[in-house]
């Protein structure tokens, strides 16, 4: 490594401000504050206000779904989606991804089988799925990681095979379609994270979209305590809602979707261009068919070709005030409390393991400027060469 030419190129480089992995989207300030002027009149800030409900009806037009129902974070959206389903047993699902995925079933008394992934989406390798297959396998949790589609076709044919019910941890996926449909229309259940580094948000928040109503008003229930009216309390169900000033900030994001997605589009395409011929870096596949969110913006390292490790390439861009994430690292299947299970061997996991070493997501946002997006290019260009000599 060259530290002479490393430091000329950060006096030369340096963003003055962070440029981080991501960066919240806030509606209009002056909107927001005559939402707030409502909930006041109102008096109602929460328990199935007016606002929740229209974010709801909105949401289900949004997926083209018959029933969308809101929670206070999508982690408990999706450990209460398995507790409804009334899954138990063992859960067939991704190391690579959030440790919310693996952790819901953790809570559910449920015990994960790590399936390992496909190299180039990074989605769970459908292939893989049924040798995992036991008489005590209630259901397969697959993510669309990064917003890319799971196999769902494969899955639905393993699911009617099988008997087993198939779960979408669908965070990433806000607003991604195949083949023309909403990503929601597949498999028993989708969960949604409206987390504020979501391209659309509630500051917190999730959704399920269900396509049973007997579910959907299971998950009222469960949501609320189990209390389905003053004197009834029909199910030991736990505090999960989202509150009326999360849902007006829902209300005014999903104006902005299309416009987010759009100028995505634009910093996804540009890094593209800008990374094509690097060698040493692989770039987000093309997905045929599919109308993507442009969530992240990943690249996996080989560091014999690139001349750098992931680690020393996100080391460096953080001298230069860029902060990209090593989303999925530590794989989950590493993590100490999951690490002794069978399923959780790093040699069942090759691919896995190995894209939890090599990737990173580097800054995605609306509002990142496209020639930031060249500096940061120029950047990684330049780092690549400085590291070999
Ligand atoms: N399933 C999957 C597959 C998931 O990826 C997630 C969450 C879940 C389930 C669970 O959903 P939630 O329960 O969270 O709704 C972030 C998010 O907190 C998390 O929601 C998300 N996935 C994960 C991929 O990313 P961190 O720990 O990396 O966040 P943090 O605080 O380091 O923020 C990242 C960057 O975002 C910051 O560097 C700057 C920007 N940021 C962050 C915040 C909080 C802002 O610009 N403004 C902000 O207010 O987990």
């Amino acid at each position: 490594m060259n530290h002479a030419k490393i430091n000329k190129l950060i006096d030369q480089y340096k963003f003055d401000t962070p440029i981080n992995v991501t960066k919240t989207h806030l509606p209009n300030l002056e909107s927001f504050q005559d939402y707030l002027k409502v909930i006041w009149e109102n008096n109602w800030v929460t328990n199935n206000g007016q606002l929740h409900l229209r974010l709801e009806m909105e949401l289900a037009k949004f997926f083209r779904a018959q029933y969308v129902n809101l929670f206070c974070n999508g982690t408990l959206a999706l450990m209460l989606a398995m507790h409804a389903a009334r899954l138990h047993g063992e859960i067939i699902t991704t190391p690579f991804t959030f440790p919310a995925t693996p952790n819901v079933l953790h809570w559910n008394e449920i015990t994960p089988v790590f399936c390992d992934i496909e190299p180039n989406t990074y989605n769970i390798d459908t292939d893989k799925i049924e040798s995992l297959i036991t008489p005590k396998t209630s259901a397969i949790l697959a993510v669309h990681v990064y917003g890319s589609p799971c196999d769902v076709r494969a899955l639905e044919c393993i699911s009617n095979r099988h008997g087993v019910r198939i779960i979408y941890d669908a965070a990433h996926a806000f607003g991604v379609e195949l083949d023309g449909q909403s990503i929601a229309d597949f498999g028993d259940i989708s969960a949604f994270s409206f987390h504020a580094t979501k391209l659309f948000h509630t500051i917190e928040g999730g959704a399920l979209v269900v396509r049973d109503l007997n579910l959907k008003k299971r998950l009222d229930f469960l949501k609320n305590f189990g209390i389905a009216d003053e004197e009834t309390v029909v199910t030991p169900g736990i505090n999960a809602k989202m509150n009326e000033l999360q849902a007006a900030i829902g209300l005014l994001e999903l104006k902005n979707v299309a416009t987010e997605i759009h100028k995505r589009e634009k910093v996804h395409y540009k890094y593209m261009d800008l990374l094509k011929t690097t060698p040493g870096i692989k770039l987000p596949e093309k997905l045929p068919n599919v109308k993507r969110n442009y969530a992240y913006f990943p690249i996996l390292i080989d560091r014999a070709k690139a001349g750098i490790s992931r680690d020393e390439l996100c080391d460096s861009l953080r001298k230069f005030n860029v902060f990209p994430r090593k989303y999925f690292y530590p794989l989950c299947s590493n993590f100490p409390f999951f690490a002794s299970l069978p399923s959780a061997s790093k040699e069942k996991l090759p691919i896995a393991n190995k894209v939890a070493e090599n990737i990173l997501c580097l800054p995605m946002y609306g509002d990142l400027e496209l020639d930031n997006v060249e500096i940061i290019c120029h950047i990684i260009k330049n780092l690549m060469c400085t590291h070999q000599f």
